[in-house]
């Protein structure tokens, strides 16, 4: 039983055990509150199509502002006046963000992928907020994008909220992962999984299979490996939050090769480096799983442009290394 135990009490805990991370775990706090408001958000947006849409004022005079915009812009107005942050990217943005903050106190970068999983916004389905958070580099300036090029090994802060059946709040000091729900009623995440790991057997495979004609051979036959002969269960919502955390609570991988949709024998990979997958490499190997790019460990790689896309094979450590092996 996990006593009821909340978030804020969790983060009062950690910061008596680690003082010099109080930023740290202001930020978790800041990011906590960042999640209830999209989840609020996310679940009136059905009512933004019966009420109004972008542009339009719903039936209390609100405007109403797309989901990913809102979300967008919640992150950098009130990170911004956290004055934590030097600067920030974020997928909806197509450079660096100037928190405003040069000061002593911005010690820290953040990338966020505010709303993931496009797709599902409109039809109800689960999406999420995926953040990692780096110490900012002081010998660069804090606007130059290298500041978020760091390998994701060194990423101090990384997690997710994911807007589902229930919100929940999972991430990593890179001390173990944490689970949090949030009681919409009460106002209060509380603790649902105090250390997570991912169960060491696989049940499930995710991946958009409709891409198997533009997936290279090697691809092609190691998902109809695990489908034929591992003979795993498949499930794919297209929400890489929502995928990723069903395999990490109940053992599995998610899977998005490399894939020439021109035609031209060019590979490339659909997942955000910086904002997408290195947080969620950081979360997985804390929770003893495993994250490729089928060469190396995402955690290692040494990205070279902010929006940078990667081939992405995350999940249980034995279907990894499998992968990694042929
Ligand atoms: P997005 O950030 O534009 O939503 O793209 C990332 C998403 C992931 O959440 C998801 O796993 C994947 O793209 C789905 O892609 P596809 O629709 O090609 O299967
Ligand atoms: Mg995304």
């Amino acid at each position: 039983m996990n006593n009821h135990r909340t978030l804020k009490e969790y983060l009062l805990d950690h910061l008596a055990d680690h003082p010099e991370q109080r930023e740290l775990v202001m930020i978790m706090s800041n990011m906590a509150t960042i999640g209830e408001t999209i989840s609020t958000q996310t679940n009136k947006a059905g009512l933004a199509g019966i009420l109004g849409s972008l542009g339009q004022t719903n039936i209390q005079g609100e405007t109403i502002q797309r989901l990913d915009v809102f979300a967008n812009e919640l992150c950098k107005k009130y990170l911004r006046a956290t004055e934590h942050f030097a600067a920030m990217a974020s997928e909806e943005e197509s450079t660096v963000v100037d928190m405003g903050n040069d000061g002593a106190r911005a010690k820290y970068v953040i990338a966020f992928d505010p709303l993931d999983g496009s797709s599902n916004i409109d039809v109800n389905v689960s999406i999420g907020t995926i953040f990692s958070v780096h110490k900012r580099l002081f010998n660069i300036d804090r606007l130059d994008e290298r500041q978020f090029l760091q390998k994701g090994r060194d990423q101090v802060l990384a997690g997710y909220i994911l807007y589902g059946s229930s919100t929940v709040l999972v991430f990593s000091f890179g001390d173990g992962v944490h689970e949090f729900t949030l009681d919409h009623g009460i106002g209060e995440y509380f603790l649902s999984n105090e250390r997570v790991m991912i169960p060491p057997v696989a049940e499930y495979y995710s991946v958009n299979e409709g891409n198997t004609v533009y997936f290279e051979r090697k691809d092609a036959d190691f998902i109809a490996y695990l489908r034929d002969e591992k003979k795993l269960s498949a499930r794919y919502i297209g929400s890489l939050v929502a995928d990723f955390h069903r395999n990490m609570i109940k053992g599995g991988v998610y899977l998005y090769p490399a894939v020439d949709k021109g035609g031209k024998g060019i590979y490339t990979g659909k997942i955000r480096l910086n904002y997408e997958l290195k947080p969620m490499a950081f979360l997985l190997e804390q929770a003893g799983g495993l994250a490729t790019d089928g060469e190396m460990n995402i955690l290692d790689m040494e990205p070279t442009s902010l929006h940078e896309r990667r081939a992405a094979i995350l999940g249980s450590r034995d279907i990894v290394e499998e992968y990694m092996a042929r």
